[in-house]
């Protein structure tokens, strides 16, 4: 252990009346709810880049924490390594995800960023064996340096889709040789500015083209994990070709991929695109490609990406509940791609932020799992969508054609009586549960 976290024990479940402010109120990993240990539902991973490697800057002002571990070596790099799996310890979360830039200082040249990439990843592996912590996902950090400014697999010059493909690669096979169970792909750039210089069609086609190859790899090195794509709309790019679930789907179909690829739906990046998460989330598990969440909360007047830790725990109701509807997890999690306000400075507010996060997230999943449970709002939804069980609807739904359905209607055996949506009866019983 370093002595970043001195004097910090971990974290442990002492139930909702302790007054410990080092202890889970909610989250006890061995709690069974729907015949399944919390921590196995909940699937818990701390992001390495908001907490390890993120300075504090904004954009009116730069760093604001100072780390021992910053700086561009591999000594620091490693020494950064052994401060995240005290925190993982600590916390006793089951996962962690990485960029490659998180965990590696960059090369001067390709060859030697691989290196850092491939010490570091031989580092994780050796600090795995002998703890539970997992590798959830990994992915490529294709947008912070300024090659990638106009896009990776979308750039208008070839060399940069070389570039992007050799750094997935890379960043595939560290995640394969750490026994990842996702590899994640968040294209920040891969969107535009302006119109005005930019051939959509082109970029989206080579979009198509490099997430075929990514698949490809994944079958040629055996790696059963599941690719995921994480939609958002806008930022950094103005303009994003990932812009949400039904856009992305559209793009799997499109390449013929929907089978092959699914994703990561962020709680920030459904709001940003104008929805609510419960609804991404809800639409993806109709679709067959739910994967799994990056836990965070956007500020709701600010519009823009904040990445907060969640506290809001009937929203989390509502997103758990349309995950546990899907039937829960299965090689995804809940991430935490939350950052501490720039302020807060201390070890103890990183060791609090998620351990206040995770036991939002538990009273999230179980006040889900007592909704369920009690199918109050199951029995209301197959009670107004009842009509469609007549072997009338069915078969008007299988066979009939417009002529057939307007026959029926004329003939006077349709006369349709609309019924209460029961909005607020269903939003108390909601309220009954959180
Ligand atoms: C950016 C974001 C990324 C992805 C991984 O908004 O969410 O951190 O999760 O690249
Ligand atoms: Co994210």
């Amino acid at each position: 252990m370093t002595d970043f976290f001195k004097g910090i024990e971990p974290i442990r479940y002492e139930g909702p009346d302790s007054d410990n402010e080092f202890a889970f109120r909610h989250y006890d990993p061995d709690q069974v709810v729907m015949g399944k240990r919390l921590e196995d539902h909940l699937r818990f991973a701390v992001a390495y880049w908001h907490s390890f490697a993120w300075q504090g800057g904004d954009p009116f002002g730069g760093q604001t924490f100072q780390r021992p571990w910053f700086g561009d070596t591999m000594a620091l790099a490693r020494l950064k390594a052994d401060v995240a799996f005290d925190l993982f310890d600590i916390l006793g979360v089951p996962f962690f995800c990485f960029h490659d830039a998180d965990v590696r200082p960059e090369g001067a040249s390709f060859a030697e960023s691989l290196r850092n990439l491939e010490e570091i990843t031989d580092y994780f592996a050796a600090k795995m064996e002998g703890r539970k912590t997992r590798l959830l996902w990994g992915t490529a950090n294709l947008f912070t340096h300024r090659r990638f400014m106009a896009g990776a697999a979308t750039n208008p010059d070839p060399d940069v889709f070389a570039w992007a493909a050799a750094t997935v690669k890379a960043c595939m096979d560290a995640t394969h040789r750490l026994g990842g169970q996702n590899y994640v792909l968040w294209g920040g750039r891969e969107g535009y500015e302006t119109l005005l210089n930019t051939d959509l069609g082109r970029e989206t086609d080579q979009f198509g083209r490099f997430l075929s190859k990514v698949v490809d790899y994944k079958h040629k090195i055996g790696f059963t994990g599941t690719i995921l794509i994480e939609p958002k709309p806008q930022e950094p790019s103005k303009h994003q070709y990932d812009y949400d679930v039904a856009t992305v789907y559209g793009t799997l179909k499109r390449f013929g991929l929907e089978d092959e690829v699914k994703v990561n739906i962020e709680q920030g990046h459904a709001i940003l695109a104008g929805h609510s998460f419960e609804h991404e989330i809800a639409l993806a598990a109709a679709l067959g490609i739910f994967g799994s969440i990056d836990m965070n909360r956007n500020d709701y007047q600010s519009g823009w990406d904040t990445d907060q830790f969640p506290n809001n725990v009937p929203e989390l109701a509502l997103a758990y509940y349309e995950i546990l509807r899907a039937g829960g997890f299965t090689t995804g999690g809940t991430n935490f791609d939350a950052k501490l306000r720039r302020q807060s400075l201390d070890p103890e507010d990183l060791v609090m932020a998620h351990a206040g996060a995770m036991d939002v997230c538990a009273r999230g999943l179980k006040a889900a799992a007592a909704m369920l449970e009690d199918g109050g709002l199951e029995r209301a939804r197959a009670d107004r969508y009842a009509g469609w069980d007549s072997p009338a609807a069915r078969k008007m739904l299988a066979e009939e054609d417009f002529d057939a359905i307007a026959a029926r209607v004329l003939a006077g055996g349709v006369d349709p009586e609309p019924r209460s949506g029961r909005q607020e009866r269903l939003e108390n019983l909601w309220n009954r549960f959180v």
